[in-house]
This record gives C-alpha cells, sequence and structure tokens, in this order.
C-alpha cells in the first residue's frame, strides 16, 4: 500500500541512524495524549470538536474513566519515558484520528511518525544533524539531481521549548513554485523542538541531567504528492485498481 512504501522507507534510514521502532496502543486516556505532554486543560485540541472522547466500560459493567482515540502517536513517547531510562532513541509510526470534516485532503485517520531522542548533553544541533539528514536521504533523490535546500521557522507546540517547523524546496517544482507550494518554492515537511521540561518530568526523567528532541511529521500528504494521487480517499478505499499501480 502507498502508505506503507512510505512509512518503511521512513522508517530505514531513521533505523540506520540508529533509532528503535516503538508502538502503542491507538485507544488513549487524557493524560497519556494531554496531560503529560504539557496541554493545558483549556487547550483547543482537547475541544470535543478535534478529538474522538468514547465512554468506556469494565466487563463488570462500571464505568472506566473516558478514552480518547490518540490524536498523535506521542503518548507512545510518554509510555517509553516512563519503562526506560535514557538513552532513548525511538520513532513510532502509526494511525491517528482527529474529528476533521472529510475531504479530498483530510480524513478523520491519518498515519504520523514521531521521533525522540533523549540523553545527557542532547543538543538542539543534533535535532537539526538528523532531520536534515532524513530529509536528504528521503527527498534528496525527488529533486533531480537539485541540491535539496531547507529552512527551520519558529513555531509553538506545548511540548517542546523552543519549537520549529522545518521546510524543504518544493520537491514538485524543484523550487521554481508552483500551486502545490502556493508559488513559495517551499514545503512543510514536520514539526520539531526540545522536549518541554514539564514533558521529561512526566515521563519520570530529570530535565536537570537530561535533554532531548523531538518531531513530528504526517505521511499521507507526502504519500499523495509522490504517487501523483489527487484524493486522500482514495488510500482508504482499498480499490485494486488503484492499489495494483504502486505494487
Ligand atoms: C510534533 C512536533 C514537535 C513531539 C514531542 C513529543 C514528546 F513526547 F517528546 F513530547 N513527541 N512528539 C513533537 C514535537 C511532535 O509533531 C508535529
Amino acid at each position: 500500500h502507498p502508505i506503507n512504501q512510505t512509512l518503511d522507507e521512513m522508517l530505514a534510514i531513521f533505523k540506520r541512524m540508529g533509532f528503535a521502532i516503538a508502538e502503542g496502543p491507538e485507544i488513549e486516556d487524557d493524560k497519556h495524549n494531554f496531560e503529560d505532554l504539557n496541554f493545558p486543560p483549556d487547550h483547543p485540541a482537547r475541544d470535543m470538536q478535534d478529538t474522538f472522547f468514547m465512554e468506556a466500560f469494565r466487563k463488570d459493567g462500571s464505568k472506566r474513566e473516558d478514552v480518547l482515540l490518540r490524536t498523535h502517536t506521542s503518548p507512545v513517547q510518554v509510555r517509553l519515558m516512563n519503562s526506560q531510562k535514557p538513552p532513548i532513541r525511538a520513532i513510532m509510526p502509526g494511525r491517528v484520528y482527529r474529528n476533521e470534516a472529510i475531504s479530498a485532503r483530510s480524513l478523520a485517520e491519518f498515519h504520523q511518525i514521531e521521533g525522540l531522542y533523549i540523553d545527557k548533553n542532547v543538543s538542539l544541533a543534533e535535532l537539526k544533524g538528523t532531520l536534515v539528514s532524513f530529509a536528504q536521504q528521503f527527498y534528496g533523490p525527488m529533486l533531480g539531481g537539485k541540491e535539496l535546500q531547507y529552512r527551520f521557522r519558529p513555531s509553538f507546540f506545548p511540548f517542546t521549548e523552543p519549537s520549529a517547523e522545518m521546510d524543504i524546496t518544493c520537491f514538485l517544482c524543484g523550487g521554481k513554485g508552483c500551486r502545490i507550494c502556493k508559488y513559495s518554492g517551499w514545503l512543510e515537511i514536520l514539526g520539531c523542538g526540545m522536549v518541554h521540561p514539564n514533558v521529561l518530568k512526566a515521563g519520570g526523567i530529570d530535565p536537570e541531567e537530561y535533554s532531548g528532541f523531538a518531531w513530528g511529521m504526517g505521511i499521507e500528504r507526502v504519500t499523495l504528492l509522490r504517487t501523483g494521487i489527487d484524493d486522500i480517499r482514495l488510500l482508504y478505499d482499498n480499490d485494486v485498481r488503484i492499489l495494483e499501480q504502486f505494487v
């Protein structure tokens, strides 16, 4: 499946850099999906309109605390921090869920890869080195011999500080400007940052002793762009006439 082809190629690059693959539950609780990730209680992502909340019951019929469909794979990172000591070097691929209006561009389920690197003295320079190396290996071959350009723009996420988004040369027009990159020559490929001290603390890691970086990227959009499929719904129909074109 084109989504798995994208995932497998990305995972192979990070495996060569020494990252392990970690997985976790798609049904999560507020603590792992939001609270431990430094989302304030009134953060808009917690809004019913963005997150699928569910009532859950135990076998004896008693009510469990409310659960939700994870909105990102970051709860796997919280679970990892709580279950092993640094150094931690892992990537988490998987399905995530958000209550989005369905269109040619977005569905209420999609895939993400997030990554986490925690050790003593991990710096922003290593975040940059790791992600630039990834982008050169994954996107470089799509530029037809041109050298990959990149830039980091300041951004904001609750779980990282500082935070940034990474753009690369648009691989459809080679940076000249086209409809896909809105005539800017740049494509945004991921969000990243240094793990917030509150997140390390929630994971049982002392922020005075350890630091780390994390990043997250979506899989569907790049899969559409590199296959030329123009409607995300075609990736979820499992129509053999589509799939057999990508064997
Ligand atoms: C992103 C962007 C920036 C992220 C942070 C963490 C954790 F658990 F370490 F705090 N996991 N993932 C992260 C950081 C994810 O996605 C756009």
